[in-house]
């Protein structure tokens, strides 16, 4: 009797890992902001098609006019990406019908009530459950609490012939972008990803590795969640420990910038962190109450955090009061005075003012009945509650100002002509390190 060979269909699995490895993969990424379009540009630069998804119509139109409004992402890479057929971007979640791999890279803001805002994920996932089908690899990369992943999304994307593992993968991967950073950009920052199982993670490092120099694959979801929680978390409690030490050197008239100079001179078990105005972006003072919100669920408080985040919030106060001080010092009042502002970015050398603390402190001298002018060469204007305020030019403005302070220390800027053109400097920055001058109140 003939024997007949049966050969078994290929799985998902051989099927998705041929066509990565052939970087045949349709790569599709949801949400094209900071993160999204240099993931985007990558994985066209590495070979694969790959189709953007986004909801905001005009930045579907600039990338497909081979444009780009991610100052890390370069327009002449766009242009030639797209000319080439690699890159397109859309509004239309119907072609995820086509793709083989998503990534969901939309925002994960924090209501005023500190506790997640989890609508872009989820709306993001219900119109990618439309179009999701068996073969298909998708991966988290919005920063959110431990436990999303697997409660959130893969609940939205499974079904009767979608068994995650085995029909469909699913991972978390930690988006690590620092906008601006001129050494680490998407391609050599290592990628952390975590699936919901041993075959989930090993797809979701198949597919990075095909783009990215180095992947660091980890046991679960959870685990790479918690990653970046612990990464941005380390950053905000050890930026509050040096704002509360600086609040204390400045009662006991101690120059906390000399103390953590000097400090940092140990070449091991220590990292600086410096003095601020207070924590702006849109990472880190946000991404650990992804963390309280969750422990919190779990009867757990997250008192380091809780702590942090109140010294950091208090900072804006600290520098009002040192601004009221240092006028009163010279017979003057706080209201009515005129107080300029050099640099309103929440970081030097950068263009956004998310969380800025100038934005608060701006606010808190208006209060006080102050004219606040600004300058920064980043920021056209800014929304205050008493209106909007455009950059103005420091050598119009300083002559007459009663006092300079000097919130965000972008490069490039002569500080020292600054001094000269003021009576009073309140330097936030220590951006006037080494001068020495009556006219200089540092944090
Ligand atoms: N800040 C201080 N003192 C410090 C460091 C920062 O007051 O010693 C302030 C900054 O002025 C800013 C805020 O904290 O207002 C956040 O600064 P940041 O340097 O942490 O910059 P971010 O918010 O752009 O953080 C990003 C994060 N990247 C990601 O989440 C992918 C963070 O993990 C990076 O470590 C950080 O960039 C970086 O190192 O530049």
């Amino acid at each position: 009797m003939m024997q007949s060979t049966v050969t078994e269909a290929p799985s998902c699995t051989d099927i998705l890992s041929h066509k990565l490895a052939t970087r045949t993969a349709r790569v599709g990424i949801v949400g094209l902001g900071y993160v999204g379009l240099p993931l985007a540009v990558e994985f066209a630069k590495a070979g694969f098609s790959v189709t953007g998804v986004d909801l905001v119509e005009s930045k579907v139109a600039r990338i497909n006019a081979g444009d780009s409004y991610v100052q890390d992402v370069s327009p002449v890479d766009v242009r030639a990406l797209v000319d080439g057929g690699k890159l397109r971007a859309t509004s239309d979640f119907s072609v995820i019908a086509e793709m083989d791999t998503i990534n969901i890279c939309v925002p994960t803001p924090l209501r005023k009530t500190k506790d997640p805002d989890m609508s872009y994920i989820v709306s993001a996932c219900q119109e990618i459950a439309k179009y999701f089908h068996p073969g298909m690899l998708a991966i988290l990369e919005s920063t959110t609490y431990p436990g999303t992943t697997e409660e959130v999304v893969l609940p939205m994307l499974s079904g009767p012939d979608l068994q995650v593992g085995r029909d469909f993968f699913l991972c978390f991967s930690p988006e690590r972008v620092d906008p601006g950073n001129p050494k680490y950009q998407t391609r050599n920052i290592p990628k952390v990803v975590g699936g919901v199982t041993p075959a989930c993670t090993a797809m979701g490092a198949l597919f990075y590795s095909q783009a990215l120099e180095r992947v660091v694959p980890v046991s679960s979801t959870r685990v790479a969640e918690m990653v970046k929680l612990l990464e941005n978390t380390f950053r905000m409690i050890n930026i509050g420990l040096v704002n509360e030490l600086a609040v204390m050197c400045d009662r006991m008239g101690i120059d906390i910038w000399e103390v953590i100079d000097a400090a940092g001179t140990k070449p091991f078990g220590f990292m600086p962190f410096y003095p601020g105005p207070g924590l702006g972006g849109h990472c880190i003072p946000i991404d650990p109450f992804y963390l309280s919100w969750k422990t919190r669920q779990a009867g757990i408080e997250a008192r380091f955090i809780e702590l942090a985040g109140y010294i950091n919030g208090q900072m804006p106060h600290f520098v009002v009061e040192k601004i009221q001080n240092a006028l009163n010092e010279r017979r003057q009042a706080l209201k009515g005075s005129r107080i300029h502002i050099l640099g309103v970015a929440y970081k030097r050398d950068i263009d956004d003012v998310r969380e800025s603390p100038a934005l608060d402190i701006i606010h808190l001298l208006q209060r006080r009945g102050a004219h606040v002018t600004y300058s920064d060469p980043n920021v056209k204007s800014i929304r205050t509650q008493e209106g909007e305020l455009f950059s103005s030019d420091p050598a119009t403005t300083l002559p007459q100002a009663d006092c300079a302070v000097i919130i965000t220390d972008h490069t490039g800027i002569d500080y020292a002509a600054i001094l000269a053109q003021t009576n009073l400097v309140v330097d936030t920055r220590n951006a006037l390190r080494g001068v020495v001058s009556e006219k200089i109140i540092r944090l």
